[in-house]
């Protein structure tokens, strides 16, 4: 019996502790999850830039909530770019993720603290601190994508 809970205990640090790359038993199921993560981003940040832009009524509690879950979701694509992911289904990652991991690591740590920025200042009710922090995050999604994601979809 104790030799079972220290199994079971040993089982659930190895779970909690292992990089979220590993939760994928296969390249299609990670390029899927970080496609469908980008998009959630995409649609909560969208909703705050759509206010900030004026290309939609200014809303403090709407954009407070999308800033914050835009905020929460930023790292979650960067656990599933591991070792191998690059095929498996029709993707925009470039080679130099993998070549320049640091790099992109750099890129994808960027972007995750200039959302972090943007919950801030979205919390605040600031359209203008809004205004500034979304600048500073569309910054980050566009030097990343500029040297990491390919114009076309791989086959
Ligand atoms: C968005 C979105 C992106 C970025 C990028 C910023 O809203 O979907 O990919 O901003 O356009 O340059």
């Amino acid at each position: 019996m104790k030799r079972l809970l220290l199994t079971l205990a040993a089982t659930a640090t190895l779970a909690v502790s292992l990089p979220a790359a590993a939760q994928f038993q296969k390249s299609e199921d990670a390029i899927k999850y970080r496609q469908g993560a980008f998009n959630l981003i995409a649609a909560h940040f969208g909703r705050v830039a759509a206010m900030a832009s004026g290309r939609a009524p200014f809303d403090a509690k709407a954009a407070a909530e999308n800033a914050a879950l835009a905020s929460t979701l930023a790292s979650l694509p960067f656990g599933a770019f591991g070792e191998g992911t690059d095929k498996g289904l029709p993707n925009r990652a470039k080679a130099d993720i993998w070549k320049d991991a640091a790099k992109f690591k750099a890129a994808g740590d960027k972007m995750v603290a200039e959302m972090g920025k943007l919950d801030a200042a979205a919390k605040t009710g600031s359209l203008d601190a809004i205004k500034a922090a979304v600048g500073g995050v569309g910054g980050s999604c566009k030097g990343c994508h500029d040297d990491f994601r390919a114009e076309r979809y791989s086959n």
